[in-house]
């Protein structure tokens, strides 16, 4: 397995870099819009859609708070190129929230819907893969403003505009259909090491029905 000395003196395994990512110096921050302001009594987490009851699951802080903690120790891949390596991430699995509010059968996509109408789609397996996770915390902190505070998901094997910052809901569907980059010309699966980076790379059965 080759080794690859980054910056200063960081040792990476070449192989654990998608083709065509490097390693910046310090940890950028991107998102599109404002950073939200946290309102403990008025947020919520919400599943809707295609959901086993029919009806809207709500959690409430205090709800969200309560529920078991898993971690994940993951790199990150952001399509402009950077990619954050060894990012310890800690907060709950979807595996949680689905078992609390499960879909109907045949569900295999998902919205995740974040403060300001942004959202991405995912397809179910990329929701349940190991290593995707509905983040609090970042290497042991709670996470900064800038990075999700007080929730986001994060969906390492894919790229990072897949994962969503402030995220308050998700939304079983029951079609597959495009969230806010992937309406805007990133590819609708998005496999880093596959460099599915635009809509126009997308294969036969990648992207929604038209
Ligand atoms: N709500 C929201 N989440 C978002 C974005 C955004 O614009 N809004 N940008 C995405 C993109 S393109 C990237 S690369 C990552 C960046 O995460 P970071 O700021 O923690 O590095 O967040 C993703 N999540
Ligand atoms: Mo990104």
């Amino acid at each position: 397995m080759a080794l690859n000395t980054v910056g200063e003196g960081v040792i990476v395994e070449e192989s654990r870099l998608p083709p065509g990512q490097y390693i910046p110096r310090g940890r950028p921050v991107i998102h599109y819009g404002r950073v939200p302001r946290f309102k403990r009594e008025t947020w919520d987490f919400r599943v809707f859609g295609a959901t086993a009851s029919g009806e809207e699951h709500r959690f409430t802080w205090e709800d969200f708070e309560r529920l078991p903690r898993a971690s994940v120790l993951a790199d990150f891949h952001c399509v402009t190129k950077f990619s954050l390596m060894g990012n310890e991430w800690a907060g709950v699995t979807p595996q949680t929230i689905m078992a609390a509010a499960p879909p109907v059968g045949g569900v295999h996509h998902v919205m995740i819907w974040a403060e300001y109408g942004y959202s991405a789609n995912l397809r179910m397996s990329d929701l349940t893969a190991p290593g995707t996770l509905f983040a609090m915390e970042l290497d042991e902190k709670p996470l900064a403003p800038e990075r999700g505070f007080p929730l986001r998901i994060v969906v390492p094997h894919l790229y990072a505009w897949k994962s969503v910052k402030w995220v308050r809901a998700v939304e079983y569907l029951t079609e597959d259909r495009r969230g806010f980059w992937e309406e805007r010309g990133y590819h609708n699966v998005a496999d880093p090491w596959k460099e599915q980076r635009y809509s126009y790379q997308e294969e036969p059965g990648e992207g929604p029905p038209p």
